[in-house]
């Protein structure tokens, strides 16, 4: 009992901490329950005796405008707004709490994200995959601080959504199951791959709409429905919802679609609006 008001005493700093550096909602889970990990070079910085994964949340949804790329890449790139975030959250940990290691990391990072923050308590795993936080839905990325801090509470028992296969029935690439999402088949990675694409594939990026990503499954989610704008300001900031010929070039450069290069891009919009467009 003791023990557990020790916990849920660290468990309010952090939170604490977390809301000065504008995460508007974080929890704790056990690292053990967090493997197997991702295989992947960021998992060099673990701390050697990592002992708990301190998951956040950064709610992504803007206002509602024209875009013709998915919602999660219209922001600025969330590595580094995301990213900017958690190390500021890492240095005021430290601070509080001194001697103890705190590594932050976001997307390219060895924690199956979805999985952590839903042993932290942060919401339910959709039939889309997705993690659904009770107020701002499945438009939220999550990040997590790894340390070797133990705050000694349960992980939440995992749950699912309400079922209700909305997102199932909508995926245009049959990509959803029980199992949650195939990788392999879902119309976010096709928009994302190089190279040409098959005719099927073809007609999949063209049913999807969108030069890149996919928003489909989390557009139908009735979990969603009554999200609000993200109250993180950065992401309201230098919004680029819709890319023209021109900008897929420089457009790549800033954002969180850069990593493949404009090659992707400019294929999605041949198929999207012809050769000729500008
Ligand atoms: C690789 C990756 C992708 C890949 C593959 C996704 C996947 N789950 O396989 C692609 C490019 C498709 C993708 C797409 C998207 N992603 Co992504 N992605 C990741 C990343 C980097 C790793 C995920 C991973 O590999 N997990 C490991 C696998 C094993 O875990 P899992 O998903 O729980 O695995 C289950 C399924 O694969 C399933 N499964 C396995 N085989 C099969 C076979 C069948 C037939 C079926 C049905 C299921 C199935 O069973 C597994 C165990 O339950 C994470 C960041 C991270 N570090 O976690 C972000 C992450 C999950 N993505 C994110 C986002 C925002 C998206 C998109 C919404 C972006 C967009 N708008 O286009 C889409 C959504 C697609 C979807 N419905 O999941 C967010 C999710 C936030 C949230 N609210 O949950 C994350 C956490 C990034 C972040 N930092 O915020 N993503």
């Amino acid at each position: 009992m003791a023990q557990s008001n020790a916990a849920e005493a660290q468990l309010r700093l952090i939170r604490e901490a977390a809301a000065r550096c504008g995460i508007p909602d974080c929890g704790t889970a056990s690292f053990a329950g967090c493997t197997p990990l991702l295989p992947c070079r960021a998992a060099e910085r673990l701390p050697v005796d990592a002992k708990t994964v301190i998951v956040c949340v950064f709610p992504y949804k803007t206002p509602d405008l024209p875009h013709n790329i998915s919602r999660y890449a219209l922001v600025q790139d969330y590595h580094k707004i995301a990213g900017g975030m958690l190390e500021e959250f890492a240095a005021a940990l430290k601070g509080l709490f001194p001697g103890v290691s705190f590594a932050s990391f976001v997307d390219n990072s060895p924690i199956r994200e979805v999985d952590a923050a839903q042993r932290a308590g942060l919401g339910v795993r959709g039939k889309n995959g997705l993690l659904i936080h009770p107020v701002y839905g499945s438009w939220v990325f999550l990040g997590s601080v790894v340390t070797d801090l133990a705050v000694t509470l349960p992980d939440y028992p995992k749950k699912s959504c309400t079922g209700c296969g909305a997102c199932v029935r909508a995926c245009p690439a049959g990509a959803l199951g029980e199992k949650g999402v195939d990788g392999e088949k879902c119309l976010s990675a096709l928009t994302q791959q190089k190279g040409e694409l098959t005719e099927d594939e073809q007609h999949l990026v063209k049913k999807g709409n969108l030069l890149w990503g996919c928003d489909i499954c989390s557009e139908v989610c009735p979990c969603n429905r009554n999200a609000p704008v993200t109250p993180i300001a950065a992401f309201l900031e230098e919004q680029k919802p819709w890319l023209t010929r021109k900008d897929l070039t420089r457009a790549v450069r800033f954002r969180a679609y850069g990593f493949r290069g404009p090659g992707p891009l400019r294929r999605n919009y041949d198929l999207l609006y012809g050769e000729e467009s500008e």
